[in-house]
């Protein structure tokens, strides 16, 4: 078993903190004090602050005793203070700048499938573009019948639709290659995000403007300082891609792309187009920057994929996990996130024992295509230290690899692309490890 080599430089939880004394669900509910800090801990990685006695029964809280805040306070509703610490966090040695750089997502501190706006992970390559709407405009040009510019407001009177769909960035987890490196479900995982995007279907758009005989392929390409530029096969362009201009029932956040991004469902996260004002139609690829310099695996034998497009199933436990310490004997939730580029989660399997024995997690519903599903799984954990793993399937039959098999494919010269399989230690004192077993 190889252990995480570095700690990341911000990270709240069993290194900072002492694990609460363990007990079983009956004690907790007999001593509120210290199940209100075990939430606490859970939620918002804020485990040391005690319970005020004097807001516990049998006495009044603080709270009912006084009139709350007004109405007119926040005409932008923000999350409660107290849970201040479930914010998106960048890895400070990573990049060397802000503006070319990455935040992740806090998914040990979420539930369900949808990630909130403005916690969901952002990467780019030239800093965020500050978008005036009125003046932006999206052009669709090359193997046309007929080149087109489109304001906003033209965008928005083709047929509407939503979708739920995931975006990773293919350097999710990249770290790991070589070994278990952050100890952290943040940082190990969290480039990605779900949310539902609202938008117009590519095809509609491309219909309007009347596909040459010789299409074949798109070129995108982004507003901002990088103008970042991916080449999108046809096919996939005229089967799912879509022209957001919402997330979640608002307008794109700037980070996201405001005021128009690209959808590229179960494809690579680069490929998603952010502050998009061009597609350009071509009878072949454009081998851009993105496409062979980065965003390519090199194998062992010093070749390099051409273009790895989907992304492969993947799930991870995000609680317990390295912020999650387990901290209660007995009754245990255990809960995490699956996913593919390729279609709708079929099952995650759990084990105990680093992927000997494996039993199903319950999919809570919806489960869709291309989407985060969420599963959870009834624990009794007697306090011994345990091999914590889940492996998603998805619907066409594949199933998510252990690192060994994907090394032995793939090399470690990857950055790209790693799916394995990831394995938490629960030490007996409950406190949860970032390994890998071999
Ligand atoms: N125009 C533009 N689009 C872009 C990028 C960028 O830097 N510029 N970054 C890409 C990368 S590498 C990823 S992983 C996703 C990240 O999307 P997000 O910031 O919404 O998480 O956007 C992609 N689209
Ligand atoms: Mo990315």
């Amino acid at each position: 078993m190889i252990r995480n080599k570095k700690n990341p430089p911000v990270v709240s939880g069993p290194s900072d903190q002492p694990v609460p004394g363990l007990m079983d669900r009956r004690t907790l509910l007999s001593f509120g004090a210290a199940a209100g800090t075990a939430a606490a801990g859970l939620l918002g990685g804020s485990a040391a602050r005690a319970a005020n006695p004097d807001n516990l029964p049998p006495h009044v809280p603080e709270w009912s005793q006084n009139l709350g805040v007004g109405v007119e306070d926040a005409p932008y509703g923000q999350p409660s203070e107290f849970e201040s610490e479930v914010v998106r966090r960048n890895v400070s040695w990573l990049t060397a700048t802000t503006e070319s750089s990455v935040n992740f997502t806090p998914l040990h501190a979420l539930d369900g499938i949808i990630t909130p706006n403005g916690l969901c992970f952002e990467r780019h390559h030239g800093g965020v573009a500050i978008i005036d709407p009125e003046d932006h405009r999206f052009m669709i040009h090359g193997l046309v019948e007929r080149p087109l510019i489109f304001t906003m407001r033209d965008l928005k009177r083709f047929p509407r639709i939503s979708r739920f769909y995931f975006l990773e960035c293919a350097a999710n987890g990249g770290m790991e290659w070589r070994g278990a490196q952050l100890n952290s479900c943040q940082f190990a995982h969290g480039m990605v995000h779900c949310v539902q995007y609202s938008g117009v279907s590519l095809r509609a758009i491309l219909e309007s403007a009347g596909l040459k005989a010789n299409a074949k392929w798109l070129l995108a390409e982004g507003a901002d300082a990088s103008g970042m530029n991916r080449t999108i096969p046809l096919d996939k362009a005229l089967d799912d891609c879509m022209i957001a201009f919402s997330m979640n029932g608002e307008a794109l956040r700037p980070e996201q792309g405001y005021p128009l991004r690209l959808v590229v469902p179960g494809f690579e996260g680069n490929m998603w187009v952010k502050w998009l004002r061009r597609i350009e139609v071509g009878d072949q690829p454009w081998h851009t920057r993105e496409e062979t310099s980065k965003y390519t695996d090199l194998l062992a034998d010093g070749r390099a994929r051409r273009f790895t497009w989907a992304m492969d199933a993947k799930s991870v436990i995000t609680s317990p996990c390295p912020e999650n310490p387990v901290l209660h004997k007995g009754h245990n939730v255990i809960t995490g996130l699956a996913w593919s580029g390729r279609g709708r989660i079929r099952r995650v399997d759990i084990s105990m024992d680093g992927g000997r024995n494996w039993t199903a997690a319950r999919l809570e519903a919806p489960v869709l295509p291309m989407c985060l599903t969420r599963f959870y799984h009834e624990w009794e954990w007697r306090g011994d230290s345990v091999l914590l793993e889940s492996r998603a399937l998805d619907e066409t039959g594949y199933v998510q690899p252990t690192i060994e098999e994907l090394r032995n494919v793939r090399g470690t010269n990857s950055i790209y692309h790693n799916n394995r399989i990831q394995t938490w230690l629960v030490n007996a004192n409950g406190e949860v490890e970032n390994v890998q077993v071999s």
